[in-house]
């Protein structure tokens, strides 16, 4: 099957729930959008970046428009897409700009992908990478296993091609950090000395506690992804967990066991097949790693999830705020099934 894709790259500006603001770089979706109206996307880049997803064996046409930053209007920096984890990349569509082709402002360049893996994978911009990925040009994506169209419509949903990665919900924690100084300096046409950087917010899908379980329309205009996660008692639900900070972080849910079904969208397998999937009350996660960890949701209540350095569960000067969310367990048949990952 054809998936196809345009992003643009640009910037914007997202906010925390201290009320300040932080200007961005990032891409925002314009598929489809008619060709005289791309450039009204211009400042619109959204953190997350758009989700990728697709089927193993599709075949996944991405074009890569940059529409320029408004307001950085003298840096004329090239933008790339580079998916974290895709084996076996040609050079000209791995987004390294030493050695494939990066799109300067106003050009378009089309990436073609035939993802034979299925797993939780990430995709950033990767020129000038320690600064534009800190900016904000960072998302997930998801290639979905062919088991799931094997079984025909009946709504079953698989993390690979295993029966045993069945699950009936699924939202990515994507975890970054924010140094805000990097943000303004960048803004105010200043060099930021990366050996200082010291983040002072920790971001889930974007967003600082408690803007991570606010679920209300149109309330982080900029941050479409919500952290709350939810399901009905007795459901199986899918957490694809990406760490594209700069830090490692440390991953708590109270009271619910997490079970690991994929590394770095590599199922935990021996080397006869067996299972080697575990048990864990809290995950580690690399920078540039991710993992996918399935539980099943329970006793209905509010179940705390958040990151166990706790110098990462605040806002400057307030707490609890950074890296933390909340798991919802409701009764059975409460919430409609889920049509959408993080909804
Ligand atoms: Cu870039």
């Amino acid at each position: 099957m054809n998936k196809e894709y345009r992003f643009a790259a640009t910037d914007g500006y997202i906010k925390m729930p201290d009320g300040t603001d932080h200007y961005i770089f990032g891409f925002t979706n314009i598929t489809g959008i008619p060709e005289n109206e791309i450039y009204s996307h211009r400042g619109k880049a959204t953190l997350m970046a758009p989700l990728l997803e697709a089927y193993e064996n599709d075949d996944v046409y991405l074009t890569l428009t940059n529409i320029g930053l408004p307001d950085r209007p003298d840096l004329d920096d090239s933008h790339t897409v580079h998916w974290h984890g895709f084996p076996n990349q040609i050079a000209l569509y791995d987004g390294v700009p030493e050695a494939s082709a990066s799109v300067p402002v106003g050009r378009d360049f089309g990436y073609y992908y035939k993802p034979l893996n299925p797993g939780t994978y990430m995709y950033h911009c990767h020129f000038e990478p320690v600064e534009h990925i800190q900016m904000g040009m960072v998302a997930p994506l998801i290639v979905r296993p062919e088991l799931e169209k094997a079984l025909g419509n009946d709504g079953k949903k698989f993390a690979y091609n295993d029966l045993a990665t069945e699950f009936n919900r699924e939202y990515f924690l994507f975890m970054t950090e924010l140094d805000s100084r990097v943000h303004s300096q960048v803004l105010g046409v200043q060099m930021f000395e990366w050996t200082e950087y010291s983040p002072d917010y920790w971001l889930l899908n974007g967003r600082s506690y408690p803007g991570t379980v606010d679920t209300t329309v149109g309330s982080y205009p900029s941050q479409p992804y919500t952290g709350l996660i939810q399901a009905n008692a007795g459901e199986k639900v899918l957490l694809r967990c990406i760490n594209l900070g700069f830090q490692q972080h440390s991953i708590e849910l109270l009271g619910i066991p997490l079970k690991i079904v994929g590394i770095d969208a590599q199922q935990p397998k021996g080397l006869n097949g067996e299972d080697l999937s575990t048990f864990k009350n809290i995950i580690y996660i690399g920078a540039g790693m991710t993992l996918d960890v399935i539980f099943t949701a329970q006793e209905t209540g509010t179940y705390p999830l958040f990151n166990r350095s706790h110098n990462k569960n605040i806002n400057p000067g307030s707490s609890p705020g950074g890296m933390v969310s909340e798991v919802k367990v409701y009764p059975t048949g409460t919430l409609p099934p889920q049509e959408r990952p993080n909804q």
